[in-house]
């Protein structure tokens, strides 16, 4: 079927923030006196912010009430925010820009389909707000991957049927909300984690919509 439109995830596709997550939750962590390793921060991709504290909490055995969850949040997103603020144009990973170029240029759709709440602003400081027909984020979803809602809502926002998008994506559940919405999935990393992609790449870096077209046929 024809591509119409390309679906990005942010985090982990078009940009690496996990990488400022990883710094502020571990930050909550010490703070709240355990220890958050870069392994147990693999679990929180792609997850929205508080099932991430909630795992987060589990790791370290504590139970927090709703009042105190709500305000560790709020605490991690600010030292989070701080370091995406920092973030130049130079942050955006490797290809993507030139990705987008060839799909403007085919007159294919783009679209955002991130679970982030922090979504615009990330866009804003990597200058490439314009690239995006549609933007769907964290604030406009209720149900969180992979139910499909994120990518259903930005393949109707550009005006195409699921059958015609293609996500991108780097966690695993976000494949799976591709796939729950009828679109075909590019995994971005591990295929052992991604399972069930159409296709997978290790990143943008030499990636084209002909190899796209090629890769899914
Ligand atoms: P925020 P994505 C996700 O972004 C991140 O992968 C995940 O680690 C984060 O908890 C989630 O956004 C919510 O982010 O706290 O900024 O609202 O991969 O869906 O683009
Ligand atoms: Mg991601």
């Amino acid at each position: 079927m024809e591509i119409k439109a390309c679906l990005f995830d942010l985090d982990g596709v078009v940009v690496d923030t996990a990488k400022f997550h990883f710094l502020a939750w571990k930050r909550l962590g010490e703070e709240l006196g355990f220890d958050f390793t870069e392994e147990d921060n693999e679990r929180l991709k792609g997850v929205s912010r508080m099932r991430s504290l909630d795992i987060l909490l589990e790791i370290g055995g504590l139970t927090l009430t709703q009042e105190e969850k709500e305000a560790a949040a709020a605490k991690k997103n600010e030292w989070y925010v701080e370091f995406i603020t920092k973030m130049g144009t130079d942050e955006i990973l490797p290809g993507v820009k030139s990705f987008f170029d060839q799909l403007k240029a085919a007159g294919v759709k783009i679209a955002l389909g991130s679970a982030s709440k922090n979504a615009m602003m990330i866009l804003e400081r990597l200058e490439i707000v314009n690239y995006f027909d549609a933007i769907i984020d964290g604030t406009h979803v209720e149900k969180a991957k992979p139910d499909p809602e994120v990518f259903l809502k930005g393949a109707e926002a550009v005006g195409v049927q699921p059958g015609e998008a293609v996500v991108f994506e780097d966690a695993a559940a976000g494949v799976e909300a591709a796939l729950n919405g009828g679109m075909r999935a590019v995994g971005v990393g591990d295929p052992a984690v991604l399972k069930g992609a159409q296709m997978h790449i290790d990143g943008f870096e030499g990636f084209t919509l002909e190899k796209l077209r090629a890769g899914l046929e």
